[in-house]
């Protein structure tokens, strides 16, 4: 992807191009695990894509061979033996953040997992919208091997996800889950040939960005309440987003195109 802006970051590659922002967690030799820096930094990548009107869906990878080792336990628990940082004001300031930024931003955000996703990185993974996944690819509730518990929105998505039991002997087990595994138990969207995931999660993303922006977020939004909500909430919710989203400039050139037999050019307005 081209550069259309310099680097501004240390850990994280931010890029725009075509109207999708690609972020690229950038540590590899320690498989993109997070360093507080690295989550400040990310957090920043995502506020930035989130306000810019230009970015219309959002691509987050990592660099090198995994996606994101989880936290940088170098980070976490010092080797030189100085006291240990509080790891529920870490899990404040470091993850939830960046799950809040990614689930309440009102446009797409593909995850393209190149490699190993552990701990919260497999968690960071599962809070995108659409996950492709080499078939290379693997994810791991870590968490448990080293008497944790899991975090980043795992105990939120990963239930609604693949269902209870299964998450549940996902959490206790930290068994590695292949992609194509993943895929077949509802955890992504797809597990895709090693060699072509870029090219694919790329045309994904600029495909997302020429589709009715608003709209796209709309579906965010009622995708986000159904986690919650009754029948009842989500039959008003959807009368009113639709309300919304019937308001668009969008819709009017969708329905436009449609009867003049014609392909839609969406603005994202
Ligand atoms: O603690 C808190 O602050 C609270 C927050 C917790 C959130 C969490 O994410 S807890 C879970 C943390 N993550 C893990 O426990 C995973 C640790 N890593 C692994 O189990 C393995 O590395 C993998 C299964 C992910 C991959 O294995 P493999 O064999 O492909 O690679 P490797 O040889 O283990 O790792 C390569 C290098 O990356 C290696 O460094 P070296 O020996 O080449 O200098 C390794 O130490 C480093 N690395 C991998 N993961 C981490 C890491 N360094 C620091 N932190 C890591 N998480």
């Amino acid at each position: 992807m081209p550069e259309t802006s310099t680097r501004r970051f240390e850990s994280i590659g931010y890029q725009v191009a075509d109207g999708v922002a690609e972020i690229t967690l950038d540590r590899p030799t320690v498989l993109n695990s997070f360093s507080r820096p690295m989550a400040r930094e990310l957090q920043a990548a995502l506020a930035e894509a989130a306000a810019d009107s230009e970015v219309r869906a959002v691509l987050l990878t990592g660099a090198g061979r995994a996606f994101c080792a989880g936290q940088d336990l170098a980070e976490a628990v010092p080797p030189d033996g100085s006291p240990r940082p509080p790891i529920d004001e870490i899990v404040r300031t470091t993850y939830n953040p960046s799950v809040r930024a990614i689930r309440e931003m009102e446009k797409p955000v593909v995850c393209a997992v190149n490699g190993v996703a552990a701990g919260a990185g497999a968690n960071l993974a599962l809070a995108c919208d659409i996950v492709l996944a080499a078939d290379t690819a693997s994810f791991i509730q870590a968490f448990c091997r080293i008497g944790l518990v899991p975090d980043t929105g795992g105990t939120f998505f990963l239930p609604r996800v693949v269902g209870t039991a299964r998450a549940t002997a996902l959490a206790m087990l930290g068994d590695k889950v292949s992609a194509g595994d993943a895929q077949a138990m509802g955890m992504i969207w797809k597990s895709v040939p090693a060699a072509t995931l870029m090219d694919e999660a790329r045309a994904l993303a600029r495909q997302l960005a020429t589709q009715p922006t608003r709209g796209l977020g709309l579906i965010k939004r009622a995708m986000n309440a159904s986690a919650t909500n009754s029948l009842e909430q989500q039959l008003e919710l959807e009368a009113v987003l639709q309300a919304e989203a019937a308001s668009t400039a969008d819709f009017d050139e969708g329905v436009a195109a449609f009867m003049e037999k014609r392909s839609p050019a969406f603005t994202g307005r």
